[in-house]
């Protein structure tokens, strides 16, 4: 690829909104957090303002900061799909009565989680020159099955100059082609503005392969389905590295790569127990990149995976400033575990690294069901002239956080358990929001009963 640079460049991080009907329904086989907190009562009006305090922050610390809307949950359309009828209470009341796992996932909120809409390649590293995006199909879950036909509406509205973005076709739903979007996938390069080397990390391979899998929780990501995004979106071998996650690893909980790794930049922090072949990931990374790669490897003795799943370190933000440094953005539960905390302290923070800071924010609401500060983000990074196409009102300054904190004080419950999915006020109450929502964003139709 060429090796020109772009110093208009920047990594926009769009957090997803956390929509009306967060709750703790334990949907996520393999996600120990939502395993666990399954039937507890949520607060989806703290679960927002946690969200959008994070975008504020990061915003008002300098970086570009976008947001993306939340889905139209309940999903009614998916329970008349699956042969309920009658109006939409009647449709509730019988999912409630009959069905009422299924009810569940049809009210997930689970969009929120960005980091699995989808993935991105900047255009610097496109062949023709323009931001590719590909929705995850998220076919491993029934609840977040649901989730790509918004999201690729979505992204077509914001991202619609077709000038700059090109928009992929969600990969074949079916176990071979399992995909999860950006938590499997990261860019090393050196300044955002030059080309990149794509690490895809994935869980098994669906054809052919040697059979190592992990045994007690799903792969949720396939080689095959790595592979034919990155085919999508043109990239070259020489670009690309295709890693298998350790499957001992995910038997712990890890169930995207994002939980055990984070790269920005040169740098790749993980931890050692993030690949099956960590030395032979390395050196493909090495081989391919321009610039030296800055591994930053966290062994075992440090923390442990089962400290690194309950605290999430992984699941962090590792953003660039300008003066060379990285901010890291951990979620408050690495402050709860003294291993944790002082591998931030005397191995990240005083290591031979960029990483000069450590930011502690609060997304509790959020890391119960398995989501930490990096899920909650699908990065983008764009040139001025991208920014400046991007339809819509998603990137963040103070007026848009304004107005989003007064619409979520004005729809959002502060307290949802399981069993309140199926009042038929709550849909009411989300559609009556979502609708006020879209004219905020000014993202004309993308959602079911707008079309
Ligand atoms: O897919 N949790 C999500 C969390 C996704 C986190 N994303 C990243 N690591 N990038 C999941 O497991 C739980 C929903 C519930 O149980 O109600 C859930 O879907």
């Amino acid at each position: 690829m060429s090796q020109e640079t772009d110093p208009t460049v920047r990594e926009v991080n769009f957090d997803g909104l956390v929509g009306p009907t967060h709750n703790y329904s334990g949907l996520a086989h393999g996600n120990v957090a939502s395993m666990t907190h399954e039937g507890l009562v949520a607060n989806p009006r703290e679960a927002a303002l946690q969200g959008l305090g994070k975008m504020k922050s990061l915003m008002d610390a300098g970086y570009a900061q976008g947001v993306l809307p939340p889905q139209q949950r309940p999903d009614l359309g998916a329970l008349r799909a699956l042969g309920f009828t009658g109006s939409d209470a009647r449709v509730l009341s019988r999912a409630a009565e009959e069905a009422p796992q299924v009810l569940r996932a049809v009210c997930s909120a689970s969009s929120m989680w960005t980091a699995n809409a989808g993935t991105v390649t900047p255009s610097l590293d496109a062949p023709d020159r323009r931001v590719q995006f590909t929705p995850a199909n998220l076919q491993s879950s029934f609840h977040r099955y649901l989730e790509p036909a918004t999201t690729g509406r979505v992204l077509a509205a914001i991202f619609r100059d077709e000038r700059y973005f090109a928009h992929h076709p969600v990969l074949p739903s079916t176990p071979a082609f399992s995909d999860e979007g950006a938590a499997n996938h990261t860019r090393l390069c050196g300044d955002h503005g030059e080309a990149g080397v794509h690490l895809y990390v994935y869980g098994r391979q669906a054809f052919g392969g040697d059979g190592v899998e992990p045994r007690r929780f799903p792969a949720r990501q396939t080689l095959e389905a790595s592979q034919a995004v990155a085919r999508q979106h043109g990239l070259e071998e020489a670009q690309t590295v295709f890693a298998q996650q350790h499957p001992d690893a995910i038997d712990a909980g890890v169930f995207h790569n994002d939980v055990i790794a984070v790269g920005n930049g040169p740098v790749l922090l993980y931890h050692e127990m993030a690949f099956r072949d960590e030395q032979g990931t390395l050196d493909a990374l090495r081989a391919r990149m321009a610039t030296p790669l800055i591994p930053v490897r966290v062994p075992a003795e440090a923390v442990s995976l089962d400290d690194a799943v309950a605290s999430y370190l992984f699941n962090s933000q590792l953003l660039s400033n300008p003066d060379g440094t990285m901010t890291l953005v951990v979620p408050g539960e690495c402050q709860e575990r003294e291993a944790v905390w002082r591998c931030l302290q005397d191995h990240l923070l005083a290591g031979n690294n960029p990483i000069a800071e450590v930011v502690v924010k609060d997304v509790k609401q959020s890391m119960r069901n398995g989501g930490g500060p990096a899920c909650l983000r699908l990065r983008v990074a764009l040139s001025g002239e991208e920014r400046a196409a991007v339809a819509g009102r998603v990137l963040l300054d103070d007026a848009l956080h304004g107005e989003l904190v007064a619409w979520v004080e004005r729809h959002y419950r502060d307290r949802l358990a399981p069993a309140d999915l199926a009042d038929p006020q709550l849909a009411h109450e989300t559609l009556t929001a979502l609708d006020e929502l879209t004219r905020i964003l000014k993202l004309g139709s993308v959602y079911p009963f707008q079309l």
